[in-house]
């Protein structure tokens, strides 16, 4: 019997390379992130995560996926927001910054098509004074 098979668009399956951030999932500690001093690990009852405590300064933790290489990437991460505003940035191609900000908590995703090859993703406060947690941090290109 001959059979049809029907797919729309969202269908098309999407699959991703390895993943690119090491320790994203903070199991223990804060190892292979580059730190301030600022930052601390939280245990969280077993599920470890990455705690900016409350500060209007600007206290990044970054990491620098080493096989970035210009092609596109899905970004994603899981923000506990306490209170303030919290940035993310990367370099795109041309080396210029790119920031987005978050004010809820929730899974965050970035779509990333542009991307300086061997760039870091920092976390940070953007202006206000900022208390936020980290966690579950993601990338993998997309195939
Ligand atoms: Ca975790």
């Amino acid at each position: 019997m001959k059979k049809t098979l029907f797919m729309s668009s969202g269908d098309v399956a999407i699959s991703y390379g390895p993943e690119l951030v090491t320790n994203g999932t903070f199991d223990t500690d804060l190892s292979g992130w580059t730190a301030d001093a600022w930052w601390v690990w939280d245990a969280n009852g077993g599920d470890g995560r990455a705690y900016h405590p409350s500060s209007g300064d600007y206290k990044a933790i970054s990491q620098n996926p080493a096989t970035l290489n210009g092609s596109s990437y899905k970004f994603n991460f899981d923000l506990t927001r306490v209170t303030g505003d919290i940035k993310i940035r990367y370099k795109n191609g041309a080396g210029g910054n790119v920031d987005t900000i978050y004010t809820t908590s929730g899974l965050k995703e970035i779509i990333i098509t542009d991307i300086q090859t061997g760039t870091a993703f920092f976390f940070s406060r953007n202006t206000l004074t900022t208390e936020f947690y980290i966690d579950n941090v993601s990338v993998r290109e997309i195939l």
